[in-house]
């Protein structure tokens, strides 16, 4: 496997083992410098969780590193109003400058901060310190808000705790059946598909539920196409056949989980035929999936996105939970439920504090003895800190109104945040704007200041995976000249603004000051550090640190003291993390989704990913190998509804919707439902999706509706003239 230079030009034993910057898998890579500047990817066979298998993405990360996009001078806004190089001085010294600014005049919420689940754990950790420490603000949040907070918020509600897989992947091919609910991984986790594949080896079966044929869907016994939005009734309607069908493990139920009965009456209230008239899946293969999915001793559910970005989000999920605890399956071996975390460190960017309400180690900000226990490690008054703020969605929609100056550190909402546009024109109202990034981003551009900051290769860091699995991202080569970290610009800033200690610059010190905050915390990484990260592939959280045995004999030696927890592969095999030990049932029923189709939005319009592109492209679409494979956005229709509108394939399309037009060539596939179109999301301009996605918030997650808007799909010309 290589990049840009030939393979084994540099001597292996400068290799160095480490992650890929982008998705949950975090898959393990070797990464060699080479003599002509270049960087070489390797397999590292020795990391179970891809086994050496990269995707394209990981394979040609390293062209990001050497791309003559990378910033390597901090950029600030000219009297004529362009961006123009500066010093780090100057620039560090005007985000401080707008920042106290704003907070003297308007007060301290008047500051936003949006941060990200790609940062790394001590980054999110130190952007959260930062918030609520260095600028004194509630008005935090991220833009993990808009990928798996549904799935969050539910699993804490029914198991008390929310850890993406509460098992590890290797328990996939083990099981007897999974249904992958709105999860592509063929396109979005590639290398994780040989477990779905080994678990049909295996004689187990695999249910994909997803309104388009995707590759996953190609590879499954069994293929539920439902209507976009109505997840939450098809989980119903399965629930309802267990029950009638006297599939419920009563047992189960009475030992471990605490509100059967209202959500069996729930369910009871959505008759199959009912939920075939509002999912379009058929009473017999809602039969056959019951089927499939209680035969076996054991079995899973898996969500992504699919269901999860939906305003019902939290309860859409909570259906698929309650079907799990019905039938037993879950907190047993290689049962439970699960959710596919998304970004590079979509975990433990959840779990340390750039959530507007939360505190590091999963606490509540609201908790009066998390906040005690933080205030103390942080070395501030509990009550200084500021309560919860604003969720992602509402933040961005305050900015140049309730927000006059936002700080933005790992994401790129001109293109990923719903009703774009929108959010474009916020963010041009700001009175300041700062923006920390590798590449002159879409928001980046539009700021008053950008600065250049060293990216994954560059420098240490740990990542928490989608299985729970903390790691250490070792840093493999040298920054180029003019980047600095975002703990260094977080130091900078904070010393400006009055805060000199607190904010130190190696990650590995932030990390021993995250293991403190987090320790009796639900997220509890107490028992890790860098010297065992470095000599075990990963260590599951919870994992607290232990007592250090009373006074041996001889000084005990140093790396046996503390640590010596072996971390939590498996959760809730004996008990879930509730008060009585019992996962709770919601009652929850179907609606609507915010927007249903009418007269003048006949269609709906769902989003998502290719295999080439990641999330706003920020990164990937400076890689020529990836542009190659996945050069812009299309509309994806079925071959009836082209026909109905007279469009061939390749034909432009504009897609228009109440807050919205976006222009794409048509992608004509059976593999799609009739009444549904499909757009990525990755690409900025005529072709965003986001222009035309609805804002509509789930009331618990405060997830915005990407995955469902009612649309009118126009041949360009037409629409043209409509104009
Ligand atoms: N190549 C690539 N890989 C990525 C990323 C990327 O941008 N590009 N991003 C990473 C991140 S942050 C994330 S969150 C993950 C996301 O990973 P996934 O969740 O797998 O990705 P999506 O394509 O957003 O959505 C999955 C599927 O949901 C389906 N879907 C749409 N509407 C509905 C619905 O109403 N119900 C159901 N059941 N399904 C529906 C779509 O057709 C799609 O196939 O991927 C990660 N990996
Ligand atoms: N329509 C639609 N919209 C969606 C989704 C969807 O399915 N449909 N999915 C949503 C989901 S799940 C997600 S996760 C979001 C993601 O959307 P974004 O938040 O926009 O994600 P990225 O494109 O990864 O943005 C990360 C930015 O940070 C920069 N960056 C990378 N590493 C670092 C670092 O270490 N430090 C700093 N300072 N910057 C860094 C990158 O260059 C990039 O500009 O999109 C959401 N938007
Ligand atoms: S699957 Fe994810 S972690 Fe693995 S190489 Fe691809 S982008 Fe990187
Ligand atoms: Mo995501």
């Amino acid at each position: 496997m290589q990049n840009t230079a030939p393979q084994n030009t540099a001597p292996q034993s400068t290799a160095t083992p480490t992650h890929c910057p982008y998705c949950a898998l975090q898959c393990g890579m070797n990464l060699t410098p080479a003599a002509d500047g270049t960087v070489e990817v390797n397999e590292r066979a020795d990391f179970p969780v891809n086994r050496g298998a990269l995707c394209g993405k990981g394979r040609t990360a390293p062209a990001v590193l050497a791309s003559g996009a990378r910033l390597t001078s901090p950029l600030v806004r000219s009297g004529d109003g362009t961006l123009v190089p500066a010093g780090w001085d100057e620039a560090l010294d005007r985000i401080a400058g707008n920042l106290a600014r704003t907070r003297a005049e308007r007060g301290a919420d008047a500051l936003g901060v949006f941060g990200g689940g790609g940062l790394t754990n001590e980054k999110a950790y130190a952007l959260g310190k930062f918030a609520r420490v260095a600028l004194g603000t509630s008005q935090i949040d991220y833009n993990g808000r808009f990928c798996m907070s549904s799935a969050a918020a539910a699993g804490t509600r029914a198991f008390g705790l929310d850890r993406g897989l509460p098992f590890p992947l290797e328990d996939i091919p083990k099981t007897g059946c999974v249904i992958l609910v709105g999860s592509n991984p063929a396109e979005t986790m590639p290398p994780s598909l040989r477990y779905f594949t080994e678990l049909r080896e295996n004689g187990g079966t695999l249910i994909v539920v997803d309104p388009r044929r995707t590759k996953t869907a190609d590879q499954a016994d069994l293929h539920l196409a439902p209507r976009p939005g109505t997840d939450l009734a098809l989980a119903l309607g399965m629930l309802h056949l267990v029950v009638a069908e006297g599939r419920v493990d009563e047992r189960y139920v009475e030992e471990r989980t605490a509100g059967w009965e209202e959500a069996r009456a729930a369910a009871m209230a959505h008759w199959p035929e009912h939920v075939e008239r509002i999912t379009g899946v058929s009473v017999p293969e809602l039969r056959e999936a019951v089927r499939l999915f209680c035969a076996p001793e054991a079995a899973m559910v898996l969500t992504a996105r699919g269901p999860e970005q939906q305003a019902k989000g939290t309860d859409t999920v909570g259906a698929w939970i309650n079907l799990c605890l019905a039938t037993g399956r879950a907190g047993r071996p290689l049962s439970g439920y699960g959710c596919l975390t998304g970004q590079g460190n979509g975990q433990g960017g959840r779990e340390h504090g750039q959530k507007a309400d939360q505190l590091p180690g999963y606490r509540k900000l609201t908790d009066p003895a998390a906040r005690r226990h933080v205030a103390e490690v942080w070395g501030v008054e509990a009550d200084s800190l500021p309560g919860p703020g604003r969720s992602a969605y509402e933040l961005l929609d305050a900015l140049g109104t309730d927000i006059g100056s936002l700080l933005v550190m790992g994401s790129n909402p001109v293109v990923s945040a719903p009703r774009a546009a929108h959010i474009e024109e916020r963010l041009r109202s700001l009175d300041f704007l700062a923006v920390c990034d590798v590449v002159l981003s879409e928001t980046a551009a539009l700021a008053d200041v950008v600065l250049p900051v060293t990216q994954w290769a560059e420098e240490s860091g740990t990542t928490t995976s989608l299985e729970g699995r903390v790691l250490l991202r070792r840093r493999a080569i040298t920054p180029p000249d003019g980047v600095r970290s975002d703990l260094e610009v977080l130091h900078e800033l904070a010393a400006r603004l009055g805060v000199e200690k607190g904010f130190p610059t190696e990650p590995e010190e932030v990390f021993e000051e995250l293991r403190r905050a987090s320790a009796g915390g639900p997220a509890d990484y107490s028992g890790i550090d860098y010297r065992r990260l470095a000599r075990e592939n990963g260590v599951f959280w919870p994992c607290p640190a232990l007592p250090v045995p009373p006074a041996p004999p001889a000084p005990p030696d140093e790396e046996a003291v503390s640590v010596s927890h072996p971390g939590t592969p498996r959760l809730f095999l004996d008990r879930f993390a509730t008060d009585d030990g019992r996962a709770r049932f919601v009652p929850v029923s179907h609606r609507p989704s915010a927007e249903e189709p009418n007269d003048a939005y006949p269609v709906l319009l769902t989003t998502g990913r290719v295999v080439a592109q990641y999330q706003s492209g920020a990164q990937t679409r400076r890689v020529d190998e990836l542009n190659a494979a996945a050069p812009g956005p299309f509309v994806e229709l079925h071959p009836r509804l082209a026909a109905r509108l007279g469009v061939a394939e390749g034909d432009r399309l504009a897609v228009v919707s109440r807050r919205g037009r976006a222009v794409a060539p048509a992608r004509i596939t059976t593999g799609i439902r009739p009444d549904t179109v499909f757009m990525p999301f990755h690409w900025p301009g005529e072709g965003r999706a986001n222009t035309l996605t609805n804002p509509a918030l789930d009331p618990t997650s405060r997830m915005p509706e990407f995955k469902v808007c009612a649309v009118r799909v126009e041949a360009e010309a037409e629409a043209e003239v409509a104009r």
